[in-house]
């Protein structure tokens, strides 16, 4: 259902994404809400607007916090490392368990409910990349409306690029799942793949309106997408279509509302008896959308798949970059999405680096004989050290 906002309501919404200083983005975010109507289609929009307000909120806070050089709890962790993952679960899971295990953080455990009240983060070594995992304060009924900890935990998955979701074998498994699925859908964070996906990244002034389409619209035309984002005072911008979109989506990613998570199940407490029963249940419920993980923190089995499981979650690829004039490839790798090519690494290592290219040399155990000379289209691998030449 579109939201059909009045257009005193975009304008507004303009000057609020305009806004700098956060107490004059909440100002102008609580008078657009003002003037949203409220009916069924604006429900999702008034629930993020009101979602963003208390977030800047809460910066503020902590902002006047820190000034104040009084510690308290963190809203979310900044990252670090190469990705970062969330543990997200309900209570008693075993969520500090499993960031003591794979990590030196400190946590607290213990068979006391809610004993974790902030995002905690550890960084978890595998191979040659570091895993920044963050335990976030348990997910409950109502977490998604801000209750307790839930924005905190709520603006923490948001904020990563991969979620471990994590339940408790010695309960209902069924009930733990959908209890995530309810609280994450609701604070319109997506774990399965999205029918479309709509990308909207704004550009300087006077590049006009691109759209590129690498799905299609189904209940509109470019006409009218450039139309809407006109009436909320987008004019230079590109726009990319994926899968199958409607206007609605395209609305949606103008509220920078829905987010797509990767995300596998982590069943820990696997050692409890009954646990193969709630694990043929949960696979039953869940069926091949998401991989289930069986683990036990406390008779260690299972984990040492983890760090592999999170990787292949990812669907990205380490590439490790040579200077022309150096003996040894980088240590460090890059990361790059699955199927990327030389020129999205080219593009990746330095913006413009990839309108000077002129060919690469890739050393690969995949390859027949290493080096090989290659052009800008080549697809990397897992692993692959690459060369770069320019002209
Ligand atoms: N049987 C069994 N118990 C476990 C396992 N992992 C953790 N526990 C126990 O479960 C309880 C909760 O563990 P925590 O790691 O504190 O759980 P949490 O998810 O961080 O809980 P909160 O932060 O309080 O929400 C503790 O008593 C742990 O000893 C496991 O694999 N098997
Ligand atoms: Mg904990």
């Amino acid at each position: 259902m579109p939201a059909n906002l009045p257009a005193e309501a975009k304008h507004k919404w303009r000057e609020a994404s305009q806004a700098r200083r956060p107490q004059e983005k909440i100002a102008k975010l609580q008078e657009f809400l003002s003037l949203v109507p409220k009916h069924k289609g604006t429900e999702n929009l008034r629930a993020q607007v009101k979602r963003k307000i208390a977030i800047l909120r809460r910066e503020i806070a902590e902002k006047k916090r820190k000034k104040a050089g009084v510690g308290g709890p963190k809203f979310f962790v900044e990252k670090e490392g190469d990705t970062q993952i969330v543990i997200l679960g309900p209570t008693n899971v075993g969520r500090s368990s499993l960031l003591s295990i794979l990590t030196n953080a400190k946590v607290e455990i213990s068979n006391y409910p809610y004993t974790t009240k902030a995002p905690t983060p550890g960084m978890f070594q595998y191979q040659d990349l570091q895993f920044q995992m963050v335990e976030a304060p348990a997910l409950m009924e109502g977490s998604a409306d801000g209750g307790a900890w839930g924005l905190q935990t709520l603006t923490s998955a948001r904020n990563a690029d991969g979620l471990l979701l994590m339940i408790d074998l010695s309960r209902d498994s069924v009930e733990q799942f959908s209890l995530i699925s309810r609280e994450l859908e609701k604070a319109r964070i997506l774990t399965r793949k999205p029918r479309a996906k709509v990308g909207i990244e704004r550009k300087y002034m006077g590049a006009g309106l691109k759209i590129v389409m690498l799905g299609r619209l189904v209940d509109c035309t470019s006409k009218d997408v450039e139309r809407l984002l006109k009436s909320y005072g987008i004019h230079d911008a590109t726009v990319r279509i994926q899968g199958e979109a409607t206007i609605d989506d395209v609305e949606d990613a103008i509220f920078e509302g829905t987010v797509y998570r990767l995300a596998i199940i982590v069943a820990n407490k696997a050692d409890v008896p009954n646990a193969a029963k709630r694990i043929e249940q949960l696979k039953g419920f869940v069926g091949e959308e998401m991989k289930i993980l069986p683990v036990s923190c406390k008779a260690k089995f299972g984990l040492e798949k983890l760090g592999s499981e999170i990787f292949e979650m990812l669907d990205i690829i380490r590439v490790y970059t040579k200077e022309p004039n150096e003996r040894f490839a980088s240590e460090k790798p890059f990361t790059i999405r699955k199927g990327s090519s030389i020129l999205d690494l080219a593009k990746r290592i330095h913006s413009d680096f990839y309108k000077q290219f002129s060919y690469a040399k890739v050393w690969s155990k995949r390859l027949r004989f290493s080096p090989q000379k290659v052009g800008g289209t080549f697809t990397l691998e897992d692993g692959d050290t690459v060369e770069i030449h320019m002209k």
